[in-house]
């Protein structure tokens, strides 16, 4: 086998032929990032959000060595009850397919796929960034570089709140990813609405962040736009409420040697425990917002094409 081994979802193709907006979702979220079942019940909430809102969703994920754009009901569900699911980033989402293996894709390997099906924008929670003490770790996520490099617009409620954000947002800068705030001045910190970030750029209409996503393709500028919406403030976790929490979990993650690919999961896992399931609600409640924002993009994009 030497071609990609690349299967669309029935309703995913007949989107394409008809040129409707479709949407990527990731699964990484699904198999690392959330609990069972509330993980399989969230996939499904946010695919009914994004066709409530006139786009087609296409959740990726390597199965079995098949790059899938657009997962079946039982392909979700049998994802997100696996014990143990590779977690599939830019380095290794080709080793992954080569060898048949399994695989839940990252922000940086939705990215790919959602671009090499065509696909320019995406949701999910909240992307990778520069986490705390990277100055000793090194451990800055490939989801920036892909940003810089993969022209896929996404929607996320701002990088993950257990990042260091300011050297996030200084990464983005150099690396000349525009970072756009929706309806807000400052920028989203994931689990809360707000930061004492200010955000470098803001739109607040979907349709000006379609047209500078077309912009940069006529300009021939290489990579996807970072669109950081706002957690509704009803759903939200004040900063300041979630920061104990957070330096809690970060000194363990520490204490017992947590590195790579498992500081996220491990942080978003026990700051579930110590806000004894809010944040997790919060998480839930903030990619269905991105959904709809990620589908009204979608939909301004295809309407421009027209
Ligand atoms: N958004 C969420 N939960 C998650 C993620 C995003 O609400 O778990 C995942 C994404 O797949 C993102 C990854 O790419 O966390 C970041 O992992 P790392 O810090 O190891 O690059
Ligand atoms: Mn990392």
């Amino acid at each position: 086998m030497t071609t990609l081994p690349l299967i669309y979802a029935p309703d995913v193709v007949a989107a394409k032929d008809a040129g409707q907006p479709i949407v990527a979702l990731e699964s990484t979220i699904i198999t690392h990032g959330m609990p069972y079942p509330q993980n399989v019940e969230t996939a499904r909430l946010v695919e009914a959000e994004v066709r409530a809102h006139g786009a087609v969703p296409a959740t990726i994920a390597v199965l079995d060595g098949n790059l899938h754009i657009g997962l079946t009901e039982d392909q979700l569900t049998d994802l997100a009850q696996r014990s143990y699911v590779a977690k599939l980033s830019r380095a290794d989402i080709a080793a992954c397919i080569a060898t048949c293996g399994t695989g839940a894709t990252t922000v940086a390997a939705t990215m790919i796929a959602a671009h090499l099906a065509g696909i320019s924008v995406f949701a999910t929670g909240g992307i990778g960034g520069v986490h705390r003490g990277a100055e000793l770790s090194f451990d800055i996520s490939a989801d920036l570089h892909e940003l810089a490099q993969t022209p896929v617009t996404v929607v996320a409620a701002g990088a993950k709140a257990i990042l260091d954000l300011e050297k996030t947002y200084e990464v983005l800068e150099t690396l000349g990813v525009p970072v756009i705030a929706y309806g807000q001045d400052a920028l989203p910190a994931f689990w809360s609405a707000s930061s004492d970030h200010a955000a470098p750029l803001r739109m607040d209409d979907s349709s000006q962040i379609a047209c500078a996503h077309m912009m940069r393709a006529a300009m021939g500028l290489r990579g996807g736009q970072f669109i950081a919406n706002p957690i509704p403030t009803e759903s939200e976790i004040p900063a300041g409420e979630l920061a104990p929490h957070i330096d809690q979990a970060l000194q363990e993650a520490d204490a017992q040697g947590i590195s790579a690919k498992q500081v996220t999961p491990f942080l978003l896992g026990r700051i579930f425990e110590l806000t004894e399931g809010r944040s997790l609600t919060a998480n839930i409640a903030l990619v269905l917002n991105n959904a709809r924002l990620a589908a009204q993009i979608a939909g301004n994009l295809s309407a421009f094409k027209d």
